[in-house]
């Protein structure tokens, strides 16, 4: 026989009875007996019981990072770009757009970062800093942040952090309710602080971090206030003349007092125990496959948020590299980037990053876009592209086979991946669910095949994992892992949690439902957090601690196992609401199917119990409606008029009423009437949150009177 077409046949001989053996289904998560309110638990298969510490000897966020940079010493650390130029760009409509011309990145290595943490810390004691004064730091994601992070926790400071976006009745609220004594902020952060700082009783100093211009700020705040306030430099100075001693905390003290965005009310403080954030720092230690040295981390989420904290704080550990940049920058065609200048991602090419929904939804959609005005060729080479490879992660041996998966990958992958650098190995979503489609492109398109033994025998890992988890669990929940190409679930719980399911009956969910047990997810193991800064009431209606001693959290979200132990969010308690005729209408799903119109920026569904429908505010997309409206020939004057219009009404009404068809709602789930909006929702506009959640109850204020309309 010819040997090459032996060569041919056994890869794949072996990749077809590999494929039968892959059949079966793996078990990422098993069920578990615990405490406390009965219901139905699971557990990581590989860790009988919750992981609290991966690195031996090491109990504290502040032990963790000295470790780390007595190991990993001149390997670099912390990546900032440099600003070359900041210019002015007008549009033809008289608005004007700020655009960046940023550097190379320029670093400091872990032996240079460890001694300004070190001078910070000891800056901050000479300040004149007293025992139990806490230290909120309110700036963007950058260097300094997690230089004052972690120069805090060698003094056992508790940091309060805040969100860059919250508004000013929360921050007041915020700075007051901890009796916070140095806020560490940047130009923006400081210009708000002195808008409210005759409300402030107890900030004493004040820290700024340089940024251009900041010095208009400082010089009101030198004048108008008793602050004390002093550079970021100044205060390293000061620390670096006189050096104190480190003053570690153990691992029961708090390291954070973290206050998250609400969707109602004012924002609560979540105490983040040293333990608790190392509990999860260990556990995704587990799951991400062969963290370390070699790899570089986009930092640009706000770390107000836990998953950046967690992100960054893991990435100082393992030796990683973490290069700063910011939503707007992130890449080429980044709305704040210069024209023909590198993005943060094309400059830094990091091989891993943490996103959220939204942000990868727009990568989905700009990739889209992009291969559609191109249309013809390219078109095509794309789609068929994409469909190999979905056949490929299917099973499919042939898509996987070598040399087409190389040709896929030169024609239309690369270019794809290059939007990110083109070195990324791993995202990790966290903050809201994934939409299966956008998880299902980004592993198409960002994915790459690892080939063993033999070129045809490929294994594809999936570069995004899924995770689920709360700042009150301290982003401790479930994680998908790599080689889990599902998409629309969340994972197995992390080595450090349980998942229980406990049944809400009012809601319809039971644990005892067929195929899977389904209800709400409570998660328990050490890194459920103390509860909530002042909140007593708050904290003890949502955790509670079971006879054997293990602490619950009640996340309010509904949940369903899959038979591999893996969890799927299927709804939330607070976002069903029941109508007058007592339908539920689970306002998230019904967003999520209807946002599939091409003609949805934005959804939010309204339903009122003393109704039997519900009805929809829709943001408009514009170029969608507008081409809509051209080949309609109907005439308008701007966009906020064609959102007016009668006929675009309808349109858009019919569009939902066939997205709600495809995906199979109920009538009664259907909304009867829609209000289109011609502005988007941002955070800063307050109606979602920076995560870019609906702010259900803040968007019903504001267009209380279109509600009312709707209904009338
Ligand atoms: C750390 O600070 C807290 C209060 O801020 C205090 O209760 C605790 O005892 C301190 N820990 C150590 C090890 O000094
Ligand atoms: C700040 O807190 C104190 C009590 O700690 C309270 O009396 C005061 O009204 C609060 N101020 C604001 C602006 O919330
Ligand atoms: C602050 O005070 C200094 C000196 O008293 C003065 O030169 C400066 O203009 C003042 N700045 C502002 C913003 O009022
Ligand atoms: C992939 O598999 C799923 C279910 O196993 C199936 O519904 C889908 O059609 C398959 N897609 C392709 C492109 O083969
Ligand atoms: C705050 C909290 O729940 N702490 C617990 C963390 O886990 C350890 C051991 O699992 C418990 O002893 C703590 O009480």
């Amino acid at each position: 026989m010819n040997p090459y077409f032996v060569g041919l046949l056994v890869p794949i001989a072996v990749s077809l009875l590999l494929q039968k053996r892959r059949k079966v289904e793996k078990k990422r998560g098993v069920p578990v007996d615990v405490g406390g309110e009965p219901g139905y638990a699971i557990r990581n298969h590989r860790f009988e019981r919750p992981v609290e510490t991966h690195w031996e000897g090491v109990n504290t966020l502040a032990e963790l990072f000295e470790h780390a940079c007595k190991e990993y010493l001149y390997m670099p650390l912390l990546g900032t770009r440099k600003l070359i130029s900041r210019e002015i760009e007008s549009s033809p409509d008289g608005r004007s757009f700020e655009k960046l011309h940023l550097g190379e990145y320029e670093w400091k290595c872990y032996a240079e970062a460890f001694k300004s943490v070190c001078n910070f810390s000891s800056g901050l004691v000479n300040l004149g800093r007293q025992d139990n004064e806490r230290v909120a730091i309110f700036a963007e994601t950058q260097a300094e942040w997690q230089i004052a992070l972690q120069a805090c926790f060698r003094q056992n400071i508790t940091v309060v952090t805040i969100y860059s976006s919250l508004g000013e009745e929360a921050l007041c609220h915020s700075l007051n309710e901890t009796e916070v004594t140095t806020v560490i902020c940047g130009r923006k952060e400081l210009k708000k602080l002195i808008d409210i700082g005759w409300q402030l009783d107890t900030v004493k100093r004040v820290i700024y971090i340089n940024e251009e211009g900041i010095s208009a700020e400082v010089s009101i705040a030198q004048n108008s206030t008793s602050w004390s306030v002093k550079s970021f430099e100044e205060v390293g100075k000061l620390g670096a003349e006189a050096p104190v001693d480190a003053n570690m905390p153990l691992p029961s003290d708090v390291a954070v007092i973290m206050y998250t965005s609400g969707s109602t009310g004012l924002p609560k403080g979540v105490m983040m125990t040293h333990r608790n954030v190392l509990a999860t720092l260990s556990a995704v230690m587990t799951i991400v496959p062969e963290l370390g040295k070699k790899d570089i981390y986009m930092a640009y989420l706000p770390l107000a948020h836990i998953l950046e904290l967690a992100a960054e704080t893991l990435m100082a550990a393992v030796g990683a590299s973490i290069g700063y940049g910011s939503a707007l920058t992130l890449t080429d065609t980044s709305s704040k980037i210069k024209k023909g200048t590198l993005g943060d991602a094309s400059a830094l090419r990091p091989t891993l990053m943490t996103a959220v929904p939204a942000i990868l939804d727009r990568v989905r959609d700009g990739v889209r876009k992009k291969v559609d005005a191109k249309g013809g060729v390219a078109k095509k080479l794309f789609d068929i592209g994409y469909s190999r490879r979905l056949a490929a992660i299917n099973g499919s041996w042939l898509g996987a086979w070598g040399v087409e998966k190389l040709l896929w990958d030169r024609l239309v992958f690369t270019k794809v991946r290059a939007i990110l650098g083109g070195n990324i190995r791993f995202v990790l979503s966290g903050g809201a669910p994934l939409s299966g489609d956008t998880q299902r492109f980004i592993n198409i398109c960002l994915g790459m095949f690892k080939s063993r033994i033999l070129i045809g025998l490929c294994n594809f890992r999936a570069p995004i994992g899924q995770g689920y988890g709360l700042t009150e669990t301290c982003a401790g929940g479930t994680f998908s892992e790599y080689d889990d190409t599902s998409v629309g679930r969340v994972g197995a719980p992390l080595p450090c949690s349980y998942i229980k399911l406990i049944d809400w009956a009012e809601g319809g969910y039971l644990t005892t439902d067929s195929p899977m047990p389904r209800g709400e997810i409570v998660i328990g193991g050490p890194n459920v957090t103390k509860g909530y800064f002042k909140n007593e009431a708050k904290t003890s209606e949502v955790y509670k601690d079971d006879e054997r001693g293990l602490r619950w959290f009640y996340s309010g979200d509904i949940g369903r196992f899959h038979p591999d132990g893996c969890l799927e969010i299927i709804d939330r308690k607070k976002d069903i609401v029941k109508l007058q005729h007592g339908e539920y209408v689970s306002l998230g799903k019904v967003e999520a199917a209807l946002a599939m119109s091409p003609y949805v920026e934005n959804i939010m569904i309204h339903a009122d119990p003393f109704h039997s429908y519900c009805v929809a505010l829709v943001v408009a997309a514009q170029n969608e409606l507008e081409r809509w409206a051209l080949q309609q020939g109907l005439a308008y004057t701007d966009f906020a008029d064609l959102c007016q219009k009668h006929e675009a009404v309808v349109e858009v009404l019919e569009s939902l009423t066939k997205a709600a068809k495809q995906a199979r709602l109920e009538k009664f789930e259907t909304p009867a009437k829609v209000k289109l909006i011609p502005d988007p929702w941002t955070p800063e506009s307050g109606l979602v949150t920076s995560a870019l959640k609906l702010k259900r109850e803040v968007i019903r204020k504001t267009f209380e009177d279109d509600l009312a309309q709707l209904y009338a």
